[in-house]
């Protein structure tokens, strides 16, 4: 592939504190989808080097934000544009109905149509800058339709987009017996065999606090057998007694994998007390527990039982973040039996975080833009690799913004997309300039490959 120069890049996400009024335009030299060079005044350096830079194709990136690709650290692929079908609609808008309902129409599904309404999503994710998706598999099914059409896919796509699968038992580990007597917790482990990256659980939504517990036990165990993540649909409920989460940190820090597990949801952190969690939080961080929030999901989903006052049903993404813990944001539904909307704008996503959260400080508005980047890599597990540095493949994505403020407060749209220093799609020509003559071949630029 050409080598390619993007230049005038404002760089939003490094480490934390990196701000709009100290960042400083860089360049970014792709050579065979890694970055070979990333910094300042880069083609007089280049060039000072002998670098022979007039034969590189330039996009000149117009001094917009730049930033390592978003993530959608929790989505449901297998559910995605099944709001509709006859008997999917989810008339009280609780998460115990949608489950029922999905229990009632899953059967009908097939791996092509998975796959293609799963596709369908994915395009849409892709065009709001998101590159790195971890979908749950629905594997109480003894087809196990979900996860096979998720499988295939994540190979066909994975050019655009990075797929990580949970083996997820949405009606149960242990509530969950399928035709042939196979238990949910079977059917997780046969969703690793089949090669899912992550163990999946609902402990809230087992029959008795015990199987909650068990389920814990058994995820921890499978993960530590075969070596995969967790992410465990946890406490997504208003009950301030459901705590699997204190349980799921515990085991998990115990067998040394914290910083691989994700605790999902934890609606239930809402409604606690703060005596509760100010002792929680110290195991929380000791573990170095992930969170992933699904913030528009849950404001949707919860408080359904109360009148007035009623809760926003949000996990306690302010205070966890102050203790230092990572929280990354997901999408969760497009048009399934939970909720009815869901477009992949995680923009949208992280607007509504701030709002619930309670998160605008200018501090906490110039970090924001980090709980769908550097939080979701960190919860994925693919920090290595993520960040725009030399070495790593040129993904990246391009905001129509100047600074992080301005990106957050206008909502921005994501104007191009980079990956592996390929053009996905540009939105804005006009940003897109080559320098006519000199020029050897810009293949992958413009209009894009979406
Ligand atoms: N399943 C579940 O258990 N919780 C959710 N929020 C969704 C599916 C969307
Ligand atoms: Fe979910």
């Amino acid at each position: 592939m050409a080598s390619i120069l993007f230049t005038n890049a404002h760089i939003a996400t490094g480490e934390r504190g990196t701000s709009a009024s100290t960042a400083m335009l860089q360049d970014i030299l792709v050579e065979d989808g890694t970055i070979a060079a990333i910094g300042k005044n880069l083609p007089d350096r280049l060039a000072a080097d002998g670098y022979a830079i007039d034969r590189v194709g330039v996009i000149d990136l117009g001094g917009k934000l730049v930033c390592p690709p978003f993530c959608d650290t929790h989505l449901h692929l297998d559910y995605v544009f099944t709001s509709r079908i006859p008997g999917a609609e989810n008339t009280t808008g609780t998460l115990f109905e949608g489950i029922q309902r999905w229990s009632e129409t899953k059967a009908t599904q097939t791996v092509e149509d998975v796959k293609a309404r799963a596709k369908t999503a994915i395009e849409k994710e892709l065009l709001h800058g998101v590159q790195f998706i971890r979908s749950h598999a629905d594997v109480t099914d003894p087809n196990l339709t979900s996860l096979r059409a998720l499988l295939e896919l994540k190979e066909e796509m994975h050019d655009l987009v990075t797929i990580q699968i949970v083996s997820f038992p949405q009606e149960g580990m242990y509530s969950y017996v399928g035709p042939h007597g196979e238990t949910g917790a079977d059917l997780v482990e046969e969703g690793l065999r089949m090669g899912a990256d992550c163990v999946g659980g609902i402990p809230h939504f087992e029959q008795c606090r015990e199987f909650g517990a068990r389920s814990i036990h058994t995820i921890v165990d499978l993960a530590s057998r075969y070596d995969r993540l967790i992410d465990v649909h946890c406490d997504e409920t208003d009950d301030p007694t459901s705590r699997y989460v204190e349980l799921l940190a515990a085991l998990a820090s115990q067998a040394g994998i914290g910083p691989m597990t994700t605790a999902s949801h934890t609606c239930s952190l809402g409604s606690a007390d703060n005596a509760y969690f100010f002792h929680l939080k110290k195991l929380l961080k000791n573990a170095q527990l992930n969170f992933a929030c699904a913030p528009t999901e849950n404001l949707y989903l919860q408080g359904r039982q109360d009148t007035y006052p009623k809760r926003r049903g949000i996990t306690r993404v302010k205070e966890l973040t102050e203790e230092g813990i990572n929280v990354s944001l997901g999408q969760d539904s497009m048009q399934d039996p939970w909720y009815p909307l869901g477009n992949g704008n995680m923009m949208l996503i992280l607007d509504y975080l701030l709002h619930v959260a309670q998160m605008m400080s200018f501090t906490e508005i110039d970090d924001a833009l980090q709980f769908l980047t550097i939080n979701g890599a960190t919860t994925l597990g693919m920090r290595d690799s993520y960040d725009l540095k030399q070495g790593n493949p040129a993904n990246f994505i391009v905001l129509d913004a100047s600074s992080v403020f301005e990106a957050v407060y206008e909502r921005c749209p994501v104007i191009r997309s980079v990956r592996n220093g390929r053009t996905l799609f540009t939105r804005n020509e006009t940003i897109c300039k080559h320098y006519a003559d000199q020029v050897i071949a810009c293949p992958h630029d413009a209009p894009g490959i979406l």
